[in-house]
This record gives structure tokens, sequence and C-alpha cells, in this order.
């Protein structure tokens, strides 16, 4: 009998031509005790929920067996992009180990036991970590690599593109070949799985057409168990088969396409084969393929949030028992006489015997960090004040509560500091003392890493000023962007634009304009009309060390990429505590124009989706430039806004156009004044100019304020000094009422603490609740206009003082 090692093992490739009988023993031995434990850890894990040591749970139980077969394909160098079943893929590639599950299941805290989130997801949601904790890269292609799960459905398709994108450019662009550390060649292939039900989404079409498109080896596998939780595949996929209504994006005779495979997912070696087969011509031929895996089961419904007898009929539940995935594959290796029923036995002994260790260890780690916590906890509430009961209760309670979390501990801590305001003592001030590391340290655990935060923040790297010539002439906006985007491809060959209208003409504004004829079609890329999927692409390049500018054609199409930013982007630092980043800057031109659909500055939809993006809203193209050269040199995901209205604007040309930088948070006076405080950004500060002329002869002085970026905002508080001077404040912009006007208020009033110095009711002038009628009077009825900035503070100033201001109307 074949001894199997009592540690987490990796699958091997079966290469049957090289292979003796006792070696393939070997590994269909392995497989089959990795798919056991995988399972063991399912059902134990379903358990942990149910006995309520856990919140929440779902697994991959069912799906064991083909993602064995998946595993074989993958190597070092290579992505996955997947979802929430894939973790006996994740155990048989060894980027997740059966003990790392159940510290993600029990959400520990700490990345030593749980490396892919530290506690912050969901089990099942699997990353491995693609940077040291200075920021740095690791060396990727040393990496079995897997980009950071997200729960919501199809929403890694999109990324998925990228990565699979990367490999393109690898392979295609010699001047990448430096990057020993990110590829060899492009040979690395982007995995993906999804569930069937969740190809109905429609990033998943965008997906699929753009790979289809750019020709990239992205290899997606479908996991079909017929449902989507309770909804069967009559109400997802239009004939019940994705393959099958796919066959029109095949490859033939000269026309470029996909490869798409079916196979069943109880069948082991078929599924070994079809796996072998699809990737090898994904991998040397760099075209997509589709792997169906078909008759998949969900032995334990779903999730631990129901159960599947509500909605499977009897014949399906005994199907599923029968054509479980383990059991065919257990059938399998005694009819193929590979394995004894004896053999097969000992090995789920064994299994379980592990699993249950694996479980116990990952237990009694979490508890234990805890565990200290709660000791020295009860031991100084006890302390504050020996006699008093409802001390001691609070102290008591927390002793006896066998399992508690850090939250029972700290509120019991809490309650004790409030019932004791009026009784200083030195036992109290020790627990206030503790409480307030244990604050701190609880920051770091649970709250910190919203950014990468590492050597290259654009925080950290060094600035450089403006600087012109005597002689430097002045040009349209358009041209100084141009001048800027062509310094910085010229000085880094990671650096890579692209989106609708990008390539060929440039951009529809001509920022790009002459750089596909001077850098080539692989870094300055036309794209079809997919907002989602330029994003996604953007995110993948970024997280396989390339420089992506990811345009967005106008800002009001930003909702088509919303959820990819808000979902994926905007939470990779934080949902791996800093283990993956992804420097993507997403560059795009709004606020007004014409029309509904292109003057749009839906600021407060963005402040409320993106925190994890800096948001930068450069008032022209200087500042623009500006911004791009500090973000092009560090290393967090931006979203720049140009001002639609400016490209044609005159400005000077910098002498140094690809090099001087604009720092984030930092806000700048425009306008000295003595009156009202204006703040305001992006295209609105034109209009406020002109109105500080008029005001000016009206016998009122406004300061005006640019924050220029949002996210941050205003780190040197130049809006609070400002306050200190006029005592009166105004928040201009072009989006609805309450929108991002609210959150500038809400910065200068509550965070810097302007409330103190205002001594009159602070006021938004904002854009209409609807967004604008096309046309010029449409525009001027609906966004804030130079006459209604000039009334809107001349009324604050009648509010003021009446008889100096007499009333206009
Ligand atoms: C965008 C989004 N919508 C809905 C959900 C809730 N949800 C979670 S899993 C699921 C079903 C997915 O089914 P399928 O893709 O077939 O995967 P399976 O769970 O069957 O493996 C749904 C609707 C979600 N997570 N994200
Ligand atoms: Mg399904």
């Amino acid at each position: 009998m074949l001894m199997m090692p009592n540690v987490n093992l990796t699958t091997n490739p079966i290469d049957a031509s090289e292979l003796s009988f006792d070696d393939f023993k070997t590994i269909v031995f392995q497989d089959y005790k990795i798919a056991v434990e995988s399972r063991q850890a399912s059902l134990l894990g379903r358990k942990e929920v149910l006995s309520g040591k856990a919140k929440f749970g779902i697994f991959g139980d069912g799906k064991e067996v083909p993602q064995i077969a998946m595993a074989k394909a993958f190597k070092k160098g290579d992505w996955r992009s997947g979802y929430y079943r894939d973790q006996t893929f994740a155990f048989a590639t060894g980027i997740s180990t059966i003990k790392e599950f159940f510290a993600q299941l029990y959400a520990n805290p700490d990345l030593e036991a749980d490396p892919a989130s530290g506690g912050r997801q969901m089990n099942c949601h699997f990353a491995t970590r693609s940077i040291n904790e200075d920021g740095s890269w690791k060396n990727l292609t040393e990496i079995k690599n897997c980009s950071a799960d997200i729960a919501p459905t199809g929403g890694q398709m999109a990324r998925l593109v990228g990565l699979a994108y990367a490999s393109k450019l690898f392979r295609q662009n010699p001047e990448l070949d430096y990057l020993k550390n990110f590829s060899v060649h492009g040979n690395e292939v982007a995995f993906g799985t999804i569930g069937n039900a969740s190809t109905s989404e429609g990033v998943f079409f965008e997906a699929i057409n753009a790979a289809g498109v750019l020709q990239i080896p992205m290899a997606i596998s479908v996991w079909d168990d017929a449902y989507g939780i309770s909804v069967p595949a009559k109400y997802q996929t239009t004939k019940e088969d994705i393959s099958e209504i796919l066959k029109g994006f095949q490859r033939n005779d000269g026309q470029p396409g996909y490869e798409i495979y079916k196979v069943k997912g109880w069948d082991y070696p078929g599924l070994c084969e079809t796996y072998q087969k699809a990737i090898d011509v994904c991998r040397t031929e760099h075209v997509p393929v589709m792997i169906h895996v078909t008759e998949v089961t969900q032995p334990q419904g779903h999730s631990t949030s129901g159960s599947h007898e509500r909605y499977k009929d009897k014949p399906r539940l005994e199907w599923e028992k029968e054509y479980d995935c383990i059991l065919q594959m257990r059938k399998w290796m005694i009819e193929s006489a590979i394995a004894t029923e004896e053999e097969i036995t000992a090995i789920e002994d064994d299994a379980k015997a592990f699993v249950r260790q694996a479980q116990k260890e990952a237990w009694s780690e979490f508890l234990g960090s805890i565990k200290g916590e709660k000791e020295q906890a009860v031991a100084m509430i006890k302390a504050v004040s020996d006699n008093d009961p409802a001390i001691q209760k609070i102290a008591a309670q927390l002793a006896s509560t066998p399992d508690a979390l850090r939250r029972e501990v700290l509120s019991s801590a809490r309650k004790a500091l409030r019932l004791t305001i009026n009784q200083p003592s030195d036992a109290r001030q020790t627990l206030a003392e503790w409480y307030e590391t244990q604050r701190q340290v609880n920051v770091e655990r649970y709250n910190s890493k919203l950014f990468t935060d590492g050597n290259e923040s654009p925080f950290r790297v060094s600035q450089t000023p403006i600087s012109y010539l005597d002689n430097s002439k002045m040009v349209d906006g358009r041209e100084l962007l141009n001048a800027c985007f062509d310094a910085n491809f010229a000085r880094d060959p990671r650096l890579v634009a692209f989106g609708e209208d990008l390539g060929n003409i440039g951009d529809v504004n001509q920022g790009f304009a002459g750089l596909q004829a001077k850098y080539g079609e692989l870094r300055v890329t036309d794209t079809g009309i997919r907002e989602m999927t330029i994003v996604g692409q953007g995110i993948g390049l970024a997280m396989r060390g390339l420089r992506p500018i990811a345009e967005i054609q106008y800002l009001d199409y930003l909702l088509f990429a919303l959820n990819i930013l808000s979902d994926d982007l905007a939470t990779l630092s934080y949902r791996t505590k800093a283990g993956q980043k992804a420097p993507v800057i997403v560059r795009t031109r709004g606020h007004r124009l014409e029309g509904v659909w292109h003057s749009g500055s839906p600021i407060g939809m963005i402040l409320g989706s993106l925190r994890g993006l800096h948001i930068c809203v450069p008032r022209n193209m200087t500042q623009a430039a500006g911004m791009y050269n500090l973000l092009f040199r560090s290393d967090e995901p931006a979203l720049v806004i140009e001002c639609l209205n400016g490209y044609r604007l005159k400005e000077k040309l910098p002498e140094n156009v690809g090099e001087y930088t604009v720092p984030l948070g930092k806000a700048e006076i425009l306008r000295e004044g003595t009156d009202v405080t204006v703040v305001s950004y992006g295209s609105t500060l034109r209009i406020i100019e002109e109105a500080a002329e008029e005001l000016q002869n009206l016998g009122i002085s406004i300061e005006v304020i640019d924050p220029q970026t949002l996210l941050p905002f205003d780190i040197d508080q130049l809006c609070l000094e400002s306050l200190k001077k006029t005592n009166k404040l105004l928040v201009v912009d072009e989006d609805v009422p309450g929108g991002g006007s609210a959150y500038l208020l809400q910065q200068i009033v509550e965070v810097q603490k302007g409330y103190f110095y205002l001594d009159a009711q602070p006021r938004t002038l904002s854009a209409k609740a609807h967004r604008p009628p096309y046309g010029s009077d449409g525009d001027y009825f609906s966004k804030p206009s130079a006459d209604d900035v000039v009334e809107t503070i001349y009324q604050m100033m009648h509010e003021y003082n009446a008889s100096k201001y007499p009333a206009i109307f």
C-alpha cells in the first residue's frame, strides 16, 4: 500500500508517456487524497458555521475533481481570477492550505493565519501575496498567482481579461523583456472560473467577446451545476447550455476565436486530458479557451444560508448523490485496478483526521490570540472598582464567556470605563490606557491598508516643481497633455494606454494624437466599447507589473464600469491587507459640455463608491499633467477627471512637462480675498473667476480655493485657514444638490472644524437635481452660472449686512 504523507499535498501533472504505473498511481492517490480532504473541509466547515463558531460558509464541494485537473495545468507565473468555489484548486496548487481555509472561516485577522485577506474576506476568497511589506513586487514568475477574489458574481471576469492581456504584451513587446520578475515571454495563462448562473451577467459576455477580439491566453472554466442558488438553468441560460450558445466564438480556418471544450465534472481522466489539451493550446498559441464542465454537483447546497432540498427535486438529489465526483473517481480507481477498497478507505480515514487536526489548530490559534486580551481585560476591569457590583458583573460575564470575541472583550472594557466616569483611580487609568492601545491595534487589524502605502506611495515619491522657459509658448490644453504623455511613454516602457478611440485618432480630444504612430499599437491602443473590461484590463495589467492608463471616454460612462472600479479596484489593497496592488490610472473627462450624457459630474457617486482610489479633479491641463507625472511614478490607483471644456483653452507649456508633479491633497488659493471663502474644483472654477471680477465691482472680495484632489482633501487645511479670515463659506460644484458639495462641507465644517469660525450659514451651490438638457440654455438653467455664483455670494453678504448690501431683487 502507498503511504501518503500527512501534510498538505499539491497535485502533479500526469504525463502518460513518462510515468511508470507506480508513479501514476502515486499521483492519482495524491489527487484523491486532496479531493477527499477538501470535501472534509467543506463538511466540517459547514458544521463550524452551524454550531456558531463562524458566521457564514460557502464551499467547493462537488467541484473537487475538475479543480484538481485544472491545478495540474496551472504553472508558476500563471494567474487565477475566480470565485468562491475553488478551494480544491487552491489546495491542489498550494495557493492555500486547509488550516488557512479554517483561519479565514473564523475571520482570523492575523496575516500569518489568513495570508489571503487577514480575516477580512468571507471564506473561500483566495489571494496570493504579490508584494512585500514595503510595497515592492515579489518575483511573480515564481508564484502560482491568485488574484484576490470578490463576491459579486461575474466580477472576476473583467480583471481576468487584463491578467491574460498582460501575457500578450509581454510576449509581443520586446521592450518589456527586462521585466524578468513578471513574465517569461508571456507564457503565462490566466485561468478564470465562474458558476454557470453567473454567465448570465453582462460582464461575462463582455469579457468573453473582449478576449476573443484580443486573442489572449485566457482559460475560462465554467462550473455548471445547473443552478444559481435556487434558480435552475432554464431561467439563466438560453438553451440551458453556455458552451452551446457560445459556439459562434469557436475559431475556424483563418478566423481567430476560441477553443471550446465540454467535459463532465465527475470524469477524472477526461478532465485531466481536457485541461492538458486546452491549456496547451492557450499557452502556446495565445488562444482563449473555454472549458465547460457539466454535470457538477453541490452536495451541501449553495451555502450555509439554506438547504437545497427546498428547490431540487428528488430525482435531481439522487442523481447528485450518484454522480458525486469523488464517488465517481473512487469507482474509477477501483474499476481500473489503480486502488483497492482498503487503500481508498485508508486515504479517507487519514484525510478526516488530517482535516480535523487542521481545523482544531486554526480554531485554537484564532481563540488563543483573543484569550490573552480577554484575561488582561477581566483582571483590569475587576481592579477598576473592587466593590462595585455592576463592574464585577461585567468582569464575571466576560470571564465566563467561553469563546469571547474581540468585540466582547473591548465592549466590556468600554462599558466599565463608562460606568466609572466619575471614579478616577490608577486602576481605571490602566484600563483606559490598555483600551487605547488595543484600539490602535484594532485599527491596524480591521481598518488599515485602504491604500498600499508602500515606498512608492504618491506621498513618498519625490516632488518636482513646475518650470517654464522665458519664451515658453502658449498651447492648447490638449497639446500640453499630449506632450506629458509623450515624455512619460518615452521614459517608462511599462506605460500603456487604451480606450475607445484612443489609438488611431489619439482619443476624442487628441490627448494621445500621434502617440500610437510613435510607440506602436501595443502601447497606445483602441478598444471596443466595453467600459467594465477596459477597467478590468487595467486592473489585470497593473497586477502583473505594467502601468496602464485605462481611459473611460466620458465621465458619464464611468457608470458602466463603476461595479468593477468599486468592487475590485477600490477594495484590492484593503481586501488583501496590502498583499496585492493594481496601480491603474483611470483617465476620463467630465463636468460641463452638452446634454444629459456629456455633462456629468457625479462626484457624490464617485466619492461614495471609490474609497481606495485617489480622486483627482484638475482645473486645467497643466494641473492634470502634474498629477499624471506624479501618479505614473507612484503605485496606487487613481481616477483623473479632466475638464471636458478645457482642451482648446490656451495654457503655457512647461519646460519640464513630463516631470513636474502636482502633489495629492495639496489645495491652492487661486484668488485671495477677505469676505467669503469659495471652495470649488474642476470646470466651475473658471465661472467663479468670472464671478469674482463682478463681485469685486460690487465691493465683495472672495477667496477662491481649489482642493485639486477630493480624495485626499486639502491636507494642509487651507480652507480652514481661509475661514479664519472670511468667516463665510460657499461650496460650488456641478453635482446634484447634496452630492459632492455635501462631502466638501463635511470635510471643511466637520473634519477641519470650520464651524468654529463661521459667522453665517455655510452654503452650497450645485447643479439641479436632474441632468442638464442639451444646448447652452440647458446648461445655463441647470448648472451653476456666473450669475448664480455672483447672486449667491451677494445674498450671503446681504444676510450678513443688509444695509451695506441691499437686496438685488
Ligand atoms: C452581482 C451579484 N449578484 C448576486 C449575488 C448573490 N449570489 C451569490 S452566489 C449566487 C449564485 C451563483 O450561481 P453560479 O454562478 O451558478 O455559481 P454556483 O454558486 O452555483 O457555483 C448569487 C445569485 C452576488 N454575489 N453577486
Ligand atoms: Mg451554479
